[in-house]
C-alpha cells in the first residue's frame, strides 16, 4: 500500500464516510486512494469551505469531520476557518497535502511550515513523519479532536510519505479511536451536588461542546435530574445572546454557577460585577488545566471559587445528572421564564417601509416553515440580521458562528448539514453580507445534490458595522459599509440551484414553500431593512 491507501483506509477504518476536499497536486494521491476505500469526496470551490464543513459535521455527529486540502496556498485558504471550529469546540481535522520531507530546505514546490501557520487556531498540529507511523499518526489525531475539549487537528500529509509503501501492519487497529475520557469523580460529584444542593439561586452553564448534537443526551438527562435548564452560551455576546432572552439579568443574580466547561472569560465578563454578582460562588468543571487556570487569574479572588475539577463536560453532565437534585422549583420557574421571554410586540412586527420586510417578519415565516417539518436544521450567521435570526427563530438542532464571532460560514454549514441529516429541512438565515463570502458553494451543493434554503437578509449593507458607525459616529460619518441591491437569488439560478426574491409580505411564505420543496438547493433573498440587532430585557 501506498502512504495514501493507508491515510485512506485509516480513515474508513475510523468511520468515516465523506471528506470534504478540494484538490491538488500533493493530494491527487489520497483521491485515486479514495476509491478503493470508499471515500466520497465532496469537492467544494474554496478550501476555508471544505474546514467550515468538516466543522458543521463535527458538531453534528460528534465524530471528527474531515478537511482534504493541497498545501502551501491551499493550506492557508484553509486555515483561517479553524478559528471558527477552535472556539466552537468542533471536533474535526485539518489534513493538508506537504512538499516532500526530501525537498525540504531546498525551496521545494510550495514549501511552507504548514504546522506552524495553523498551530494557534488548533489543539494541535504536526506533520506526519514516515510511511509506517502514518496510520497512528492520524489515529492520533483523531484521538485528540475529540478528547478533553473537543476542537480542530491538524496533520500536515508530506508527498514522499504519500507516495511511499508500507504493508497490512502499517494500518492501526480499530481501538486507535477509542478515545478515554476524563471522568468526574465520585467525590467530585458529590462535591459539586452538595454545592447546589446549598445554593438558592444556582445556575448550570455549558460551553459549546455541550451545544452539539453529542452533548444533548447528557445535558437533557441534567435538566431532568436538576429541574432547571442548562445554558448553553456560545455566542460572542455572551448572556447578552438575543436567544437566551432576559437570561442576562437572571444571571447576575445567581449565588452559584456551575460551569460545564464553559470558559470563564470575556462571554462571561470575567466573572466580575454587575455581569455576576461579587457573592456568587463558582464551580468550573472543565478538562483543560489551561482553562482552570485562565478562569482562576480572570476572577482574581480564589475564595469565589467554590470547586475547580478536571473533567470532561460531556461526562461532567452525565455523572451530575445521577447525584445532582432538583433545584427551587421557583428558582428554575423563573430561569425557565427568562430564557423564553420575548417583547410582547414582536409577534406583530412589520416593515413600515414599501419593498422591504422586518427581519422579524422573515423569521417568523421560517420558524412557521421549521415547525411543519418532521426535522430541522436551523443555521444563522451575518450580523444584525443574525440576531434577529436567533432571537426569532428556534430549532431542535441550530449550528452559528459560535464564541469566535467570525461570519460567513452559513452556506457550507447548511450543505454539510445536509449530508449529515439527508431527511432534514435545512434553512440557513444569513446577511448579504455573509452570504458573499462563500456564494460558489452553491454549485457543490448542486453538484453533490444537498439541496437546502438559504435566506438573505438582503439590508444592502454591513449593517452590523453600520450600527457601530451610527452609535460612536454619528450619522453623518456612516460611511464605507454600503452593499448594492444584488439580486443574490439570480447568482444561485445562475449556478444551477433554485431562486426567489421577495420584497413584499406576501411573497414571502410561498417562496419559501417553493424553496423548500425545490430538488435544487435554493436562495430565497428578501429585501429587508436596516434594523439595529434586537435587544431583550427583563
Ligand atoms: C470573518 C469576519 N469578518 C468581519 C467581521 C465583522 N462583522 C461582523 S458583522 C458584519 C456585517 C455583516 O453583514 P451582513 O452579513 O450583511 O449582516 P447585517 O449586519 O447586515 O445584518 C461584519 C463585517 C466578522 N465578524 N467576521
Ligand atoms: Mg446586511
Amino acid at each position: 500500500m501506498r502512504g495514501a491507501d493507508i491515510l485512506a483506509r485509516t480513515l474508513s477504518r475510523a468511520g468515516v464516510k465523506h471528506v470534504f476536499s478540494l484538490s491538488g497536486n500533493h493530494v491527487m494521491s489520497v483521491y485515486d486512494a479514495a476509491i478503493d476505500a470508499d471515500l466520497d469526496i465532496v469537492h467544494v470551490r474554496h478550501e476555508a469551505a471544505a474546514v467550515h464543513m468538516a466543522d458543521a459535521w463535527g458538531r453534528l455527529t460528534g465524530e471528527p469531520g474531515v478537511a482534504l486540502v493541497t498545501g502551501g496556498p491551499g493550506h492557508a485558504n484553509g486555515v483561517g476557518a479553524l478559528y471558527t471550529a477552535l472556539a466552537s469546540e468542533s471536533p474535526m481535522l485539518l489534513l493538508s497535502g506537504h512538499a516532500p520531507l526530501r525537498e525540504l530546505g531546498k525551496g521545494s514546490f510550495q514549501e511552507m511550515r504548514q504546522a506552524d501557520m495553523a498551530a494557534p487556531v488548533v489543539k494541535a498540529a504536526f506533520t506526519a513523519r514516515s510511511v509506517d507511523s502514518l496510520g497512528e499518526e492520524v489515529a492520533r489525531a483523531w484521538r485528540h479532536a475529540t478528547f478533553g475539549r473537543p476542537g480542530p487537528v491538524h496533520l500536515s500529509l508530506p508527498v514522499d510519505v504519500l507516495e511511499a509503501k508500507a504493508g497490512e501492519a502499517a494500518l492501526p487497529a480499530a481501538e486507535a479511536f477509542e478515545v478515554r475520557s476524563i471522568p468526574l469523580g465520585a467525590a467530585a460529584a458529590q462535591a459539586v451536588a452538595a454545592e447546589l444542593a446549598r445554593a438558592e439561586r444556582p445556575l448550570l452553564l455549558a460551553g459549546p461542546a455541550l451545544a452539539t448534537g453529542r452533548g444533548r443526551g447528557a445535558r437533557s438527562r441534567l435538566e431532568q435530574a436538576c429541574g432547571m435548564p442548562v445554558v448553553c452560551m456560545e455566542s460572542p455576546r455572551g448572556a447578552n445572546d438575543p436567544a437566551l432572552g432576559a437570561f442576562a439579568a437572571l444571571l447576575a443574580r445567581a449565588d452559584l454557577v456551575v460551569l460545564l466547561g464553559k470558559r470563564l472569560d470575556f462571554t462571561l465578563r470575567f466573572g466580575q460585577s454587575p455581569a455576576l454578582d461579587a457573592g456568587c460562588r463558582i464551580v468550573l468543571l472543565d478538562p483543560d488545566p489551561e482553562a482552570l487556570r485562565a478562569a482562576g487569574y480572570a476572577l482574581g479572588d480564589p475564595a469565589r471559587i467554590a470547586l475547580a475539577v478536571l473533567a470532561d463536560p460531556f461526562e461532567a453532565a452525565a455523572r451530575l445528572a445521577g447525584t445532582a437534585g432538583v433545584v427551587p422549583a421557583e428558582w428554575a420557574d423563573e430561569v425557565r421564564a427568562a430564557l423564553a421571554r420575548r417583547p410582547a410586540g414582536w409577534t406583530s412586527l412589520a416593515s413600515a417601509r414599501e419593498g422591504a420586510l422586518h427581519p422579524a417578519e422573515v423569521g417568523r415565516a421560517v420558524q412557521a416553515r421549521i415547525d411543519r417539518a418532521r426535522e430541522a436544521v436551523l443555521v444563522a450567521d451575518g450580523g444584525e440580521f443574525g440576531q434577529w435570526a436567533q432571537a426569532c427563530v428556534s430549532a431542535p438542532t441550530r449550528l452559528i458562528n459560535g464564541p469566535g464571532g467570525s461570519i460567513g460560514s452559513a452556506v457550507p454549514f447548511a450543505i454539510a448539514a445536509k449530508l449529515a441529516r439527508p431527511q432534514a429541512t435545512v434553512i440557513a438565515m444569513l446577511g448579504d453580507g455573509a452570504f458573499g463570502f462563500h456564494m460558489a458553494e452553491y454549485d457543490t451543493a448542486v453538484r453533490a445534490r444537498l439541496p437546502f434554503v438559504g435566506v438573505v437578509g438582503n439590508d444592502q449593507c454591513w449593517n452590523a458595522e453600520h450600527q457601530i458607525q451610527l452609535r460612536a459616529y454619528g450619522a453623518s460619518r456612516a460611511r464605507g459599509c454600503e452593499l448594492l441591491p444584488t439580486r443574490y437569488d439570480r447568482v444561485v439560478a445562475a449556478l444551477g440551484g433554485h431562486g426567489e426574491h421577495v420584497t413584499s409580505g406576501a411573497e414571502l411564505e410561498p417562496a419559501l414553500e417553493r424553496a423548500a420543496a425545490a430538488t435544487q438547493p435554493a436562495c430565497v433573498n428578501v429585501m429587508i431593512g436596516r434594523l439595529a440587532a434586537p435587544a431583550v430585557h427583563a
